[in-house]
């Protein structure tokens, strides 16, 4: 068994907790090792010295948490209580205080684990900033060497730029994984790309290896459901199991305030619940993860945070309707 770095996560449960759950909170459990298969395990990469600017995305696994208690566990739309699906919080990987890369291996070691020891269980990692993606990746393609995997990234950028200049810092996870032969960039969707914030010679690149790029505008032109369902068909055809990154700066400046790097231009709120109850109804999605959000700059009312825990469990709701 690989060795790993999860620790009990900060925010501790009422599991005393005497009724049937009806609030986030209530319902998630600590993971137990030694138990069943749980339907998802979360857990948590709290780092962002690797972000290229300033981000405190470190902070926002326990800020995630924190703000379950504001949630239900009953999806009105759908009209289901996801108490069903049995999600298990493995805590946060240790992070070194200093040492960037010690850390990278670190959650590279402790998803590798989680994936060995649990292999029917959906993984969702809370980052971070996205070079943990990275990681995470190269930590399932240590368990499944035979497998392909393919990426849905949701993001403004296609995080490609070159970690000889930068190291493996967080606009270079994808790029890793190329130059890595972890992932083939032919094997790659990026949706959520628009406007002006991306380089030339990374588009340049992004051709070179293939990555399908399907610009925000394209995909509002097709519909967004739409897009989503042909990228995963499209994905599904060619790959064994399918990991799905999400980085909140896809949303628009005007709705995530708590994400450094959003832009004009981006995702309604809505478009991304709306994806992400999609893709949670996939059966070849086997691992998400959602980086990115930086708390301490987010609005006094925490409106960042409240968006990611609810595309959380938008996605959690598509892993319900599709059981
Ligand atoms: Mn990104």
């Amino acid at each position: 068994m690989s060795e790993h770095w999860l620790q009990a996560p900060v925010w501790s449960w009422n599991n005393t907790f005497q009724y049937e759950p009806t609030y986030v909170h209530h319902w998630i459990q600590p993971l137990d090792e030694n138990e069943n298969t749980p339907d998802m395990i979360l857990y948590g990469a709290p780092i962002s010295r690797s972000s290229i600017s300033v981000s405190g995305a470190s902070l926002y696994p326990a800020e995630f948490r924190t703000m379950w208690k504001g949630f239900a566990t009953y999806n009105l739309d759908e009209d289901v209580d996801l108490t069903s699906f049995n999600v298990a919080d493995a805590g946060d990987v240790a992070m070194h205080t200093t040492d960037i890369l010690l850390s990278h291996h670190r959650i590279q070691e402790s998803t590798a684990y989680l994936v060995k020891r649990f292999p029917q269980t959906v993984t969702c990692m809370i980052g971070g900033d996205h070079s943990t993606t990275a990681c995470a990746v190269r930590g399932i393609k240590d368990v499944h060497q035979n497998e392909s995997i393919g990426i849905l990234q949701l993001d403004t950028h296609l995080d490609v730029r070159d970690p000889a200049e930068l190291g493996p810092a967080n606009g270079t996870p994808i790029r890793q994984l190329i130059d890595g032969n972890t992932v083939k960039g032919k094997d790659v969707i990026n949706i959520g790309l628009h406007g002006y914030f991306n380089a030339k010679p990374l588009i340049d690149y992004a051709k070179e290896h293939g990555i399908q790029m399907v610009t925000l505008k394209q995909a509002r032109k097709q519909g967004l459901i739409n897009t989503v369902q042909d990228a995963l068909d499209k994905l599904s055809a060619k790959v064994d199991r399918i990991y799905v990154t999400v980085d909140m700066d896809v949303l628009d400046i005007a709705v995530a305030p708590g994400v450094p790097a959003s832009t004009p231009g981006g995702m309604t709120s809505t478009e991304l619940f709306d994806i992400l109850l999609e893709i949670g109804q996939h059966p070849m999605v086997r691992h998400i993860d959602f980086v990115c959000l930086d708390p301490s700059k987010d609005s006094s009312t925490a409106d960042t945070v409240k968006t990611g825990v609810y595309a959380w469990l938008q996605f959690i709701t598509g892993c319900v309707l599709q059981n």
